[in-house]
């Protein structure tokens, strides 16, 4: 098996790596100063001439972008090359709001495929996979990205996009898939769907690896993925505006490697836009190092995580960032209290009785903030006793207010009536926007 796509550049001495970050740092300025009206006016505005930035250390200097921007000059207005040099249009689906149109170079593209050949390598992905990519082809960037990555690995892909569930099992059973990608919510659909069928992964398929992401899901989720299905389960990540699913961990399952020679990672402070110590929690920014038809700088992705720069165990030297718990926006504030709907599901999981699917209900209710949990049992713990019932609600409670500091209504539901998603999960009904 392949270890590394490019050991010299997965191993590349940090010192080299950031000196290759500092001449590309340089080079972009120029480039987008020439061929984006946009960012031209952003950097006349704030005082920055290209020849002001003279290495790493003056990215702090560059002013933020923000996906409003993106939307603000709706549909092209950020991009830097004319329409005959895009091979390819991705729109994000709107549903926050305007779409966001993302154009691909035949570079970029190139680009995006490198960045998940080696993510897919480091995993132990290859020529001898069958890779079914359960992730929408279209319009979103999940399954397109997974495709050409997966293909330049050398793995066989079957691409089934999402949906049909009963076919998608067969079609991995009769092909032999090896690695299943689609979001962790998806899974957890095709575990029961296969379940109800009578079909162990374990035993009827060769089913070995899932490429899970596009959606937060804590590594509580990851524990109980991996038990009921026996197969060892991959953090992927990234967003459309960045080019779509660009880092996975690697075999170590401890981070999320960005590849740094072709991205600039920070962590800031969300309220100041300091950048904060290495290992604290902080908002994701990051800029584009090597894009062409939309390059971005200190783009705000708003995610919370954490920037780890310590060598990993598996040799590549490029920086990780740890299990993204959300976006700021996908926090919710009750009672002042931030609350993000992966520390839920990261509670919820540690408890044996409770299932997989939950949703958070926000209300307010006399100007006070009243938080639900819906909850569905596991098949193990069913009861249809009342003090069963009463108590393990009440557990549930007890633990959520360990964690979360805030009271939570907890209220048991059927199996099976919380809605299942093939794509990324709505677990946050917040009554209190509508
Ligand atoms: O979700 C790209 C993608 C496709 C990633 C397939 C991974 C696999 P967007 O639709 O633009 O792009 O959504 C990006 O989803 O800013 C995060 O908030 C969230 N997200 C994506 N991956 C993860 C992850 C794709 N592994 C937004 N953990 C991001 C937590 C994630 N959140």
């Amino acid at each position: 098996m392949i270890e590394y796509w490019n050991p010299q550049i997965e191993r590349m001495p940090v010192e080299e790596l950031k000196n290759i970050q500092g001449g590309k740092l340089c080079n972009l300025i120029i480039y987008v100063y020439e061929h984006s009206p946009f960012y031209r006016k952003q950097f006349d505005d704030a005082g920055i001439r290209p020849e002001d930035i003279k290495g790493l250390d003056d990215v702090t200097k560059l002013p933020f972008t923000y996906k409003k921007d993106l939307r603000d000059t709706y549909p092209t207005g950020m991009f830097c090359v004319p329409n005959n040099k895009l091979v390819r249009f991705h729109v994000s689906s709107g549903t926050t709001g305007k779409p966001t149109v993302v154009g691909y170079t035949d570079n970029d593209i190139k680009s995006w495929t490198t960045s998940l050949a080696r993510a897919l390598t480091s995993i132990g992905i290859g020529r001898n996979d069958i890779m079914q990519i359960g992730y929408g082809y279209g319009l979103f960037t999940g399954g397109l990205g997974m495709h050409y990555g997966a293909e330049e690995t050398g793995c066989t892909v079957l691409p089934t996009s999402s949906g049909n569930t009963d076919r998608q099992i067969e079609l991995m059973q009769d092909l032999g898939t090896s690695v299943i990608g689609c979001t962790p919510s998806y899974f957890l659909f095709m575990i029961e769907a296969a379940k109800e069928a009578g079909i162990s992964f374990q035993e009827d398929t060769n089913l070995r690896i899932g490429v899970f992401g596009a959606e937060p899901w804590s590594e509580e989720m990851r524990k109980r993925i991996e038990e009921s299905s026996g197969i060892k389960a991959y953090d992927i990540f990234g967003t459309s505006e960045l080019s779509g699913p660009l880092f996975t961990e690697c075999r170590e399952q401890n981070g999320i490697h960005v590849w740094a020679d072709q991205f600039l990672v920070e962590v800031i402070d969300p309220e100041t836009g300091e950048p904060v110590a290495d290992g604290e929690r902080g908002e994701l920014v990051i800029t584009t190092l090597v894009k062409e038809a939309l390059p971005l700088i200190r783009y705000r992705i708003g995610d919370i995580t954490v920037l780890n720069w310590d060598e990993c165990e598996c040799g590549r030297t490029h920086p990780r960032i740890m299990r993204v718990l959300g976006r700021a926006d996908d926090m919710l504030i009750v009672r002042g209290i931030n609350v993000f709907p992966s520390q839920v599901e990261s509670v919820l999981m540690k408890i044996p009785e409770v299932g997989e699917h939950f949703m958070i209900i926000v209300d307010r209710v006399n100007e006070l903030d009243i938080m639900k949990v819906q909850i569905e049992m596991t098949d193990l713990a069913f009861s249809d006793k009342v003090n069963d019932i009463i108590n393990l609600e009440k557990k549930v409670a007890a633990a959520l207010k360990g964690v979360l500091n805030i009271a939570v209504k907890v209220e048991l539901v059927e199996h099976g009536s919380l809605p299942r998603s093939m794509g990324k999960a709505k677990k946050v009904i917040d009554n209190r926007k509508l």
